[in-house]
């Protein structure tokens, strides 16, 4: 599937504008100074670093003067210019048939991954593991923050013209959530309308997380031909286990059935792509920044074919 089978390109998206909490930036170094490449140099894959792509000059000059909120959106030139860069980047690797990992930065960047690797692999389905379904519309959205909006704009639901590059290509009946327990109304409302997949915690308890994730790849990929993009979010994990992240919310996955998530979905061999994102080890005390970094590394080796046997 991947014509570059052996190398993983690795985009370290230092990009904290589509939320507004400090750190999230910091993510990506978190991740690989607790050793991430060498990790998965060791499974026997190549590694093509990309370096730190820093968005910090952008950010500094942004204001509500020079990039005034669309609707309720917050930020969005800012968003949307660094998102439509990094779609190029991810597009760029799986163009040459390397796996895409993207280490963030804000869930944001779910736009810019997914909207470079559909350019690729227009059969593309995807798998966003997540507390939330970031399916919120410049109309529903409360708090207007970019983070929580990605898949509308992937789906082609958000029709905002600052955005245009984003396509919109996205079928809803090839993505599935799993993890899923902090939703608004206006995305319960759209997830219902569009009739997209989605295994709530409560799904995980009354199926187990083998039967979820069985039930999600039949939905999106019944005959598991269809390349997948496997978007992670950390904060699906129960904070006791990823206590880091921006939004926590309690009665998330096990670290084992985050994991299990990973483990089954590169089993299929169609994995292509996975983002992690939402990793903030500014917010917590060390000790807990340190477990939910370990926790994002082990997760990325468990997609990447670690296996514990
Ligand atoms: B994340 C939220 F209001 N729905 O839109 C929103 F609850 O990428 C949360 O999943 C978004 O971490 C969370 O702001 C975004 C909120
Ligand atoms: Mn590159
Ligand atoms: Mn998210
Ligand atoms: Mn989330």
């Amino acid at each position: 599937l991947l014509k570059d089978p052996k190398t993983v390109a690795v985009i370290g998206c230092q990009f904290r504008g589509g939320q507004g909490k400090m750190g999230v930036e910091q993510g990506p170094v978190h991740l690989v100074n607790a050793g991430l490449l060498g990790q998965i140099k060791e499974l026997g894959w190549n590694v093509r670093w990309d370096g730190y792509q820093s968005y910090e000059h952008l950010e500094e000059k942004i204001t509500v003067e020079t990039d005034p909120n669309i609707g309720r959106m917050r930020r969005p030139r800012l968003v949307s210019n660094v998102c439509e860069e990094v779609s190029k980047t991810v597009e760029q690797h799986a163009k040459e048939g390397q796996f895409v990992l993207t280490l963030g930065g804000d869930h944001s960047l779910g736009m810019a991954t997914i909207g470079g690797t559909l350019e690729v692999y227009p059969e593309l389905c995807v798998v966003w593991v997540d507390a939330h379904a970031d399916i919120n519309t410049p109309e529903t959205t409360d708090l207007g923050w970019l983070h929580g909006m990605p898949v509308s704009f992937l789906l082609g639901i958000s029709n905002v013209p600052e955005y245009s590059w984003t396509k919109g290509k996205l079928h809803p009946s090839r993505i599935a959530y799993i993890g899923l327990r902090d939703i608004e109304a206006g995305e319960k409302a759209t997830l219902k309308k569009l009739g997209i997949k989605t295994f709530s915690m409560h799904h995980v308890d009354k199926y187990g997380i083998g039967g979820v994730v069985k039930m999600a790849l039949d939905a999106i990929n019944p005959t598991r031909e269809r390349p997948i993009h496997l978007s992670f979010d950390i904060d699906s994990l129960d904070p006791q286990f990823a206590p880091s992240t921006g939004t926590p919310v309690w009665g998330g996955l096990t670290f084992r059935e985050g994991r299990y998530i990973c483990e089954a979905v590169c089993e299929t061999g169609k994995l292509i792509a996975m983002d992690l994102v939402e990793v903030n080890p500014c917010l917590t005390d060390p000790a807990s920044a340190k477990r939910t970094v370990a926790a994002g590394c082990a997760l990325v080796r468990a997609a990447l074919g670690e296996e514990l046997l």
